[in-house]
């Protein structure tokens, strides 16, 4: 048995690959496979559109499918960009410039006025149609500059006060111990195991 994981987002999947690790199934992301999908993501809320992901790769392959949808929520911003971060300021645009874009923003913002989280919903979708889905969060604040080059995406201007640095200086190690994204995926690791052995 395997699972396939539907993500194109390679940081994504160097973490999740690590957290089920220990799952005894192959897991696969759609580039592993070769699936080229045009998925349209236009849920309302992470937990919808990791569902949308879910269950499009389910009915194309009649396989087991996770989906991971996750995103940035910084409280002086409204909450943005939340479930737009991928598309923040345009698909194509470096993470340099979203993340000093943000770190602007918040020039007269100080202490506990930064703060943001990262969300992260998992979704699991199986051939006998049952899904469901889980999230985590992790708090932390935006920083004043870019630190650290581990990670992905919006790591570097996500400080985490307890261990004193971003998420982009933590190995993934350390970051999967405790960030929304493994969170999520060990509650869901239960439900997989679940199905697994039936
Ligand atoms: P897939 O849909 O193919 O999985 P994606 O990158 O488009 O890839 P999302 O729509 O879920 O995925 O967007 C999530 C974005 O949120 C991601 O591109 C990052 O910008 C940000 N993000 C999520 N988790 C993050 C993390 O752990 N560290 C840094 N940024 C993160």
């Amino acid at each position: 048995k395997r699972i396939i994981f539907a993500t194109t987002n390679e940081g994504k999947m160097k973490e999740v690959k690590s957290i089920l690790e220990d799952l005894e199934c192959e897991v696969v992301s759609l580039k592993d496979i070769n699936l080229d999908v045009d998925i349209v993501e236009d849920g309302k809320t992470f937990e919808e559109n990791a569902i949308i992901k879910a269950k499009t790769i389910m009915e194309l392959t009649n396989e087991m499918v996770l989906a991971d949808d996750s995103g940035l929520e910084v409280d002086y911003l409204d909450k943005a960009p939340g479930i737009y971060s991928a598309r923040f300021l345009g698909e194509d645009t470096s993470y340099r410039i979203k993340n000093q874009y943000i770190i602007d923003k918040l020039e007269n913002a100080t202490g506990n006025e930064r703060s943001a989280r990262f969300i992260c919903a998992i979704a699991f979708a199986c051939p006998d149609g049952q899904i469901s889905t889980t999230r985590g969060t992790i708090e932390g604040l935006i920083g004043y500059e870019e630190k650290g080059e581990n990670g992905f995406g919006y790591d570097p201007i996500f400080y985490v006060p307890e261990f004193n640095c971003t998420t982009a200086e933590l190995s993934t190690n350390q970051k999967n111990e405790i960030s929304h994204r493994a969170k999520a995926l060990k509650e869901m690791k239960e439900r997989v195991l679940t199905k697994l052995a039936r």
